[in-house]
This record gives structure tokens, sequence and C-alpha cells, in this order.
């Protein structure tokens, strides 16, 4: 084609603009310092995004540069979903009955007579070996919090609801938040850093209301001191979060994104607006109306580069002349 090839550093030069700082973004989403050893068919185990306290079955669906398309076997391709090669939601198969996890059979599958060196053969499929994956760094473990223990946790599918929540399970340094009485789709996994979790009395302390669990006789007069005799439960001592410092981006500034709609893609992307611990993406070229809020630790946000660096394609901003162009099609 005639297209000349479109560069970072043309375009910042071009736009006056300034890329973020490789130091503004966490491990997750900097350089990689291995290569993605993922192939297409390989099996593994991971974390369902839409259920996030379930460990599922996994094939490799797709590889490009440092990230992995993974279909949820036996389940429609709709499910499918994109993960970094060093994402700490994915592990080896055999995993879940090594560390006492239950593993999501593919559908057809009774729980029980799920066997992995059979399933492997039936599909004629090799498990995506160990060293693939990102072994978690010697960080000292969540210790303090335990399986079972209560706090105050920001509803992150509403963010102005903040709730009762259990620490429902732990793995490595992370644990999952599960708000008592609801299903598993609003739970989440983060770390004692994470600003969306406080100890049990935080919204009394700070003159916010607090949403009490489903089905609370009495939502309106909530008592933690009466809810953690009730349900034999204790609090995450207050000690255990230690919230992480606000990142550092500014508005302005350029970096790679991935496109929520079309997960496959990654696009030019600017910094609009900033809150403590979020950013606001706006792809470059494109219309506000696309812009949208996200935390800056999510590993879909990417220096400058990342891409070239990865063997990712990266979507140049959009022109005037190619919104012609589409609307002439
Ligand atoms: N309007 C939503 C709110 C659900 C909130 C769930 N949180 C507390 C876990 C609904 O009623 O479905």
């Amino acid at each position: 084609s005639k297209k000349k090839t479109w560069s970072w550093d043309q375009y910042l030069d071009e736009e006056k603009a300034v890329a973020a700082p490789v130091r503004a973004f966490t491990e997750y989403q900097s350089f990689p310092c291995n290569k993605n050893g993922f192939k297409v068919g390989m099996r593994l185990e991971g974390i369902d995004p839409l259920h996030p306290s379930m460990f599922c079955v996994l094939s490799v669906a797709e590889v490009i540069g440092y990230r992995l398309r993974l279909h949820i076997d036996g389940y429609s391709e709709c499910y499918d979903f994109w993960v970094n090669a060093d994402s700490p939601d994915i592990r080896p198969a055999g995993w879940c009955e090594m560390t006492g996890h239950k593993l999501h059979p593919p559908k057809g599958f009774k729980e029980h007579e799920f066997n992995w060196a059979k399933y492997q053969e039936a599909c004629n499929a090799q498990a995506a070996p160990k060293n693939l994956f990102k072994t978690p760094n010697n960080t000292v473990t969540a210790s303090k919090f335990q399986v079972g223990m209560k706090l105050e946790a920001v509803d992150r599918k509403n963010p102005c609801l903040v709730c009762v929540a259990t620490v429902a399970d732990i793995v490595d340094n992370r644990f999952l938040v599960h708000f008592d009485n609801w299903d598993d789709t609003y739970d989440y996994w983060c770390d004692a850093t994470s600003p969306h979790i406080h100890p049990v009395g935080w919204c009394q302390g700070h003159g916010r209301p607090l949403t009490a669990p489903q089905g609370h006789p009495n939502p309106e007069n909530f008592l933690w001191e009466e809810y953690l005799k009730d349900t034999g439960s204790t609090a995450v001592p207050s000690q255990a979060f230690c919230m992480r410092a606000s990142h550092r981006f500014q508005v302005n500034m350029k970096l790679e994104a991935v496109d929520r709609r079309n997960p496959m893609l990654i696009r030019v992307a600017t910094i609009v607006d900033t809150e403590d611990y979020r950013v606001k993406i706006h792809f470059d070229g494109w219309h506000d109306k696309f812009d949208f809020w996200v935390d800056s630790d999510l590993p879909d946000l990417h220096p400058i580069g990342w891409c070239a660096r990865t063997g990712h394609p990266v979507e140049p901003p959009l022109r005037p002349s190619d919104l012609k162009s589409s609307a002439n099609q």
C-alpha cells in the first residue's frame, strides 16, 4: 500500500506531545523481559473474567505479540478473552488440584470426572509448559488477609457503593473480594495495596453510607459487631491495609491502550483526565464519546513502543480522511 509506516517519534513531534514515562507504569503494563512462549492449542487453567471466583479449563485460541486470546473449553467463543502472557490469572494444568482450588471442567463434564491426562489425550492437545507462566516474585503473601475475614469494599461495577464484603480466596499476594449474599459476578482480585478496600468501620469513620449484605433485615442500621457475631467471622485487621500511592500519569500524556470494544486491538491513546487511582483514556482521532475511565494499573495500558517491542500491531490515530473513507464504504 501507499501508506507510510506510522511512527511514535514523528507523531509526538508533530503533535508536540509527550509520552507517559515508563516509570508511571506497573510491572504488568511495562515492557516484558521474556518472550510469549504460548502456542495455539495449548491447554491451561485460569480465571473466568465474568466469574472471577471460578478457575476454568482454557485453551490458547490466538497469539499476537505478548498477548493471548483464551477460550473457555466447551463454551461459546463469545466468552473468549485476551490476557498478557504474564497474567497472574492463568496457571498451568494441575495448578487447581495442587492448590486445593475447584477446577470448573469443560461443558459436558461432571466436576469429578475431569482428568487432565485423559482430557489432553482425548483432545490430542498439549498442556502449556510450566515455564511459560510468570512465577510470582517472592512477594510477602497477604498473610494478614485470611479467607472468611470481612472488610468494606468498593463495588467496582457500582463504584459509588462501598459494601460489606468477605475475603473469599487467596492466591499468592492477591485475594478475591466477594460481596456478601451477592453472586460472584461482582467479585474481583486485588492485593493489600488496592484503593478499593477498607477495614471494617471505614465508612462510619468517613461519614459514608455502607451497603449492607443483600437481604439484610435492617440494611439502614447495619451493625458490624452484630454481623460478625451472627456470621461467626472476624474483620481483616486494619494494619493489613496498605493503600498504594496515587499514580504518576498526567493529562495529555500518550500511551498505547487496548480497545475495550475490540480487545484484539491496541490503539494510540491519550490520558485526558485523572483521579488519584484512575485515568480517563481517549483514543487519538476518535470521538470523545468513546473515552472511558480505568484503574491506572489496568494491565491493558502500556508505554509507547510496547507494541513494536512485543510484536503486536498498533492502531495509529484515526485521521479525518479515514472517517471520510469509512463513511463512503
Ligand atoms: N442495581 C444493582 C446493584 C447491585 C449492587 C451489588 N453490589 C452491592 C455487590 C442491582 O440491584 O443489581
